[in-house]
Formats: structure tokens, C-alpha cells, sequence
């Protein structure tokens, strides 16, 4: 489709005046909010802003190609999900995705480059073009997807809201919770399902909230709340921060669903196939038996579905406006999708999380690629 241009810059004014303060209640300071029930569950209306940033209306394909990288938002660091090392290189599985997409455009996944953004930050940064992408465990919710002008393109990780408490208070279900203080994170959809879990089930809750997950975690570990919350993934892997993680459980309920994935701006069907289709790549792959370690070995085999993955066959590529080899470059230089969950946040990791819903739906799980045809 031929015509990204035009409602690019319409949708994004339109995104723009929606949606560009979210969450106008919170400060960067903790917030206490005791049991206020003002709020009838949905995301904070957007206010507008005083002034709209310029963007220039022309396919972010272009301007990524002119630049000569990606420039992907992420969060400030979620061992697993995108986290820097000393070195300030990131990886994890959201990493991932970005370095599949600059190696599908470019064939170098290494052309990507990575933005630090908290939960408040990141729509805003992809609205105003300060980032390509954003890969940065975003929870897709209808909200999000029609009124800040932005697009969600699939799903990399299938989570839920859990909770996490200090062992000591006994406590064996969130609904013993009633009366609780309750840390997490300002900007997300944790806040509101707190909200909507603790009224719908008449328990009493107050709420800490942080900006800075490092503070959440600090303030759970501090004792300033009895009990840490936000996406199960995000408890595997923030745990790990705590002073010692043998004294806390994680509980049984998970409240929610956030099915976390790569969003861009809304009006560039372009981009968004390249996203979307990068990502489902890497779980075609997977479900083909194509790692990063056979796939070139794989483009001498006679499966029509390999061949036309790995653009032996066809010209999937040409469709996209990217090389024929895009899914190779993928495959090789970033893995499949299995090879990324495990990598990243897989039983062999610190957060030993296994596939559970994240598996391929061969297996049961939730991931599945149409076809590429
Ligand atoms: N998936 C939820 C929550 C996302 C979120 O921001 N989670 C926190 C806690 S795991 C986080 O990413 N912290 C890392 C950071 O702020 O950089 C959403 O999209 O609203």
C-alpha cells in the first residue's frame, strides 16, 4: 500500500492533541492515592498540548533509512526485557525486536540504537518521532491503540498482573490483601487494575507510586508497602533487585491481561508491516526448526514455507521495501523467537520464566505467525 504518507501526519495530529499528557495526576515523587475512587477504570484522559511537536510527513522508513539505524525506546532497564550492561549494550527480548528490525532494513541488526524511557515517557516519545519504535514491555489496550495515535503491531510476550508480598506477613492470596499499601509504578496499566481489582472485590488498598521502578523496588524493599505489583514478568525480573529475594512470594492470582508488544505511530502501514512482519518472522522461524545456527544450511531445503522464509522463493521482502533476505539477516544475526525467549528471560536465566502462554501454538502457547505467502 502506497498511501503511509498522508495519514501519517493526519493521524498523528490527531494522536498528538489526544494523547499527549497521560497521566497527568502523577508527579516523579512517590504519590500516595488512599483508596480514592474517582476513576472509572479507564486510562486517564489525555489533556492537550500547549504546543505540537513538528514531525516531518514522510515514511519512517526513509528517515530510518537516511539516519542509518533504529532508534527504538525501551525501558530503563528490565533485566531480561531490555537492560544495558557496563558497557551500555543492551539486550533482551524487546531489544530483540528492534535488532530484528535494522536487520531486516539493513541487514545489521547492530544499526539499531536504544532510548531509556519510564512508563510516563514513552508514548509521548514516539509521538513526537523521537523514537522509531517502541520496544518496551507496553501493554496493548484499546486506549492506547486508537486515541494517542499509535499502532500496536503484534504481541512478543503474553503476561498478566501478579503481586508480590514479604514472606513474613503470612499472606497466601492477593484478596487477603484488604486494607494493603500497594507499590508500583506511575504511568501503567498496573495502576488501574489495582484500582479495579481492590474496588470490584470491596477491599480497601492506598497506593505508592514511582516514576523510577528501581525506586518502586527500593520502597518494597524498604518496607513502605506490603506488597509490589505490576506485570509478572516484571516481578520475575525487578526480584532480582531486592536485598533478598528468599524472603519474598510472589502470589498465586494474576489479575489481568497485558499483552505486551512493539507500537508505532499510527498512519504508516509501511513501517508498521515491518515491525509487525520482523516479529513474526523470528516465530516463523521457530515453528519451522530454523535457528540462527542452521538457517544458512536451511536455504538448500525443499519445504516451500522455509524457502519463502528465508527468500529463497518469492519476493516478501520487495512487498515489505526491504531486501529479499530480510527473515535470513533476522534469523541469523538475532534467532528465532525461541532462541530470544530463552536467551533473554528462559529457565536457564536468571528470571527462569518458562514458555507457558509465550510458547508456540504447536505447543499449546499463544504464539503463531500467519502465514508468510
Ligand atoms: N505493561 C504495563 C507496565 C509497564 C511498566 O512500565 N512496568 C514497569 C515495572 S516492570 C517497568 O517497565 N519498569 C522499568 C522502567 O520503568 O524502566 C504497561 O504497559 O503499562
Amino acid at each position: 500500500m502506497d498511501n503511509r504518507l498522508l495519514p501519517a501526519g493526519a493521524a498523528l495530529v490527531v494522536g498528538l492533541v489526544a494523547g499527549f499528557l497521560l497521566y497527568p495526576s502523577f508527579g516523579d515523587t512517590a504519590t500516595d492515592t488512599p483508596n480514592v475512587d474517582a476513576s472509572d477504570g479507564a486510562e486517564p484522559t489525555p489533556a492537550a498540548p500547549a504546543s505540537l511537536p513538528v514531525v516531518e510527513n514522510r515514511s519512517t522508513l526513509d528517515l530510518v533509512r537516511e539516519r542509518g539505524y533504529v532508534r527504538c525506546g525501551v525501558s530503563q532497564g528490565l533485566p531480561g526485557f531490555s537492560n544495558p550492561n557496563d558497557s551500555g549494550d543492551w539486550s533482551g527480548i524487546d531489544v530483540d525486536i528492534c535488532r530484528a528490525v535494522a536487520a531486516a532494513v539493513f541487514g545489521d541488526a547492530g544499526k539499531s540504537r536504544f532510548t531509556p524511557l519510564s512508563a510516563k515517557e514513552r508514548f509521548t516519545a514516539l509521538q513526537s518521532g523521537e523514537i522509531d519504535v517502541l520496544t518496551r514491555n507496553t501493554t496493548w489496550s484499546l486506549t492506547r491503540d486508537t486515541a494517542l495515535g499509535l499502532d500496536f503491531v503484534g504481541v512478543n510476550y503474553y503476561d498478566g498482573q501478579g503481586f508480590m508480598v514479604r514472606k513474613e506477613l503470612g499472606v497466601k492470596s492477593v484478596m487477603e490483601l484488604d486494607g494493603a499499601v500497594v507499590c508500583t509504578n506511575t504511568g501503567t496499566t498496573t495502576e488501574l487494575n489495582v484500582a479495579d481489582f481492590f474496588r470490584s472485590n470491596g477491599l480497601a488498598y492506598s497506593i505508592v507510586a514511582f516514576e523510577k521502578s528501581d525506586e518502586v523496588v527500593a520502597a518494597y524493599d524498604a518496607g513502605r508497602c506490603d506488597a509490589f505489583t505490576t506485570d509478572a514478568s516484571g516481578l520475575y525480573s525487578e526480584r532480582l533487585k531486592l536485598a533478598d529475594l528468599n524472603d519474598h512470594v510472589v502470589l498465586p492470582e494474576i489479575i489481568s491481561k497485558e499483552p505486551l508488544g512493539p507500537a508505532v505511530r499510527q498512519g504508516d502501514d509501511q513501517w508498521a508491516d515491518i515491525v509487525r512482519w520482523s516479529l513474526f518472522a523470528m516465530v516463523e522461524a521457530e515453528e519451522l526448526g530454523i535457528t540462527s545456527e542452521n538457517a544458512r544450511d536451511m536455504k538448500t531445503s525443499q519445504n516451500p514455507p522455509v524457502r519463502r522464509l528465508l527468500g529463497v522463493e518469492g519476493a516478501f521482502g520487495q512487498n515489505l521495501g526491504i531486501p529479499n533476505d530480510w527473515a535470513f539477516k533476522i534469523i541469523t544475526q538475532v534467532g528465532n523467537y525461541g532462541q530470544s525467549f530463552e536467551r533473554g528471560v528462559g529457565e536457564n536465566t536468571p528470571l527462569g520464566i518458562p514458555r507457558g502462554l509465550n510458547a508456540l501454538w504447536t505447543d499449546g502457547g499463544l504464539q503463531y505467525s500467519p502465514p508468510v505467502r
